[in-house]
């Protein structure tokens, strides 16, 4: 009898049971991972974007010129990432190369989806990762010195790596990203993590651009709130307690050209895409040379192993997949 009942509750379906490994591929993580946002604002109309301005697009040359620049950071900027735990910046990127990058990345999510995601949408959040791997170009973007040196610079670290580079799509009509910080995704055994977010269009708050609660340690704030892989209690109850707590978010445009840097302690969000337009990205993840896996990563991590081919839980992290980005 007792044996019975065991076996019964064994069987019961543990919403905050994460530790099995993604056996799904990111795209199919994606999908199961906007469904935990809380949406509750469906009724909002679509409006039109502004049209991309139309301006005179750089060679190749130039735009891998570009890519190589460094990027003069002031000590209160780097405060101010670490006390807040993000940082907005502009001219990053001139106009020209992120509409570059924008054309290349909706002929790759052409490609890939066989729609085109600014005509065809159907509310989806598309993903595609490790893009670097197959474009000589887009090689560049991932993998600029300009990024990496950014990014090294703002953990105050020597030396960074890529962890993935990943085009985030986010169609018209494209509901909530959920609140998190991504110490929850990444399987890596470090807090030197950030992630350059470099939309590849001009990002009005209605298309839904990345927004950072903060400063921060609120993450301290929302630590104990368990997790649950179904359902959208996690998220509304994350907007529950900031909101108790008058926490601070940046939900700010981005322009042409600027880019948002993230520390894997930060709390962020986006809102619903309701411009006419996909609001495409492309998010870039570095991390100190030397890290290590976690020992025991989760189905939230998705399909890391992809990231690191033949690294295992505990081991460096520094497969072939994960060059040396700064210094070059
Ligand atoms: O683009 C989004 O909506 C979410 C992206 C994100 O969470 C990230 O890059 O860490
Ligand atoms: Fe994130």
């Amino acid at each position: 009898m007792i044996k019975s009942n065991n076996n019964l509750n064994s069987k019961i379906f543990d919403a905050s049971d994460i530790s099995k490994p993604w056996d799904k591929d990111n795209q199919a993580w994606w999908d199961w991972y906007v469904t935990l946002a809380d949406n509750n604002d469906k009724k909002q109309k679509i409006i039109n974007a502004n049209p991309l301005p139309n301006i005179a697009i750089p060679n190749d040359d130039e735009v891998l010129s570009e890519l190589n620049e460094p990027y003069d950071l002031t000590n209160d900027q780097i405060k101010f990432f670490k006390k807040n735990g993000f940082i907005k910046l502009k001219k990053v990127f001139s106009p020209g190369t992120v509409l570059k990058l924008r054309a290349k990345l909706i002929s790759l999510l052409k490609y890939h989806f066989k729609v085109d995601p600014d005509k065809e949408a159907n509310d989806r959040f598309l993903s595609l990762e490790m893009i670097w791997l197959n474009n000589s170009l887009l090689r560049a973007y991932v993998l600029s010195p300009r990024l990496g040196q950014i990014s090294a610079n703002l953990l105050e670290v020597p030396a960074v790596r890529l962890y993935h580079d990943n085009v985030l799509a986010k169609q018209s009509g494209c509901g909530r990203t959920p609140w998190h910080f991504d110490d929850h995704h990444f399987p890596l055994d470090t807090n030197d993590v950030v992630t350059a977010w470099v939309p590849a269009q001009p990002t009005p708050i209605e298309m839904g651009p990345l927004s950072f609660a903060y400063p921060l340690d609120v993450h301290k704030l929302v630590n104990s709130v368990s997790f649950e892989k179904t359902g959208t209690r996690y998220d509304r109850e994350i907007t529950n307690i900031f909101s108790k707590n008058k926490v601070s978010i940046n939900e700010t445009p981005f322009e042409l050209g600027e880019v948002s840097f993230h520390h894997n302690l930060s709390f962020h969000t986006a809102s619903r895409n309701r411009t006419n337009l996909s609001r495409v990205v492309l998010a870039n993840t570095y991390y100190r040379d030397g890290a290590r896996v976690v020992n025991s990563p989760t189905m939230v991590s998705g399909d890391w192993q992809k990231f690191m081919p033949n690294v295992n839980p505990g081991d460096i992290a520094a497969s072939p997949l994960n060059p040396i980005c700064w210094p070059v």
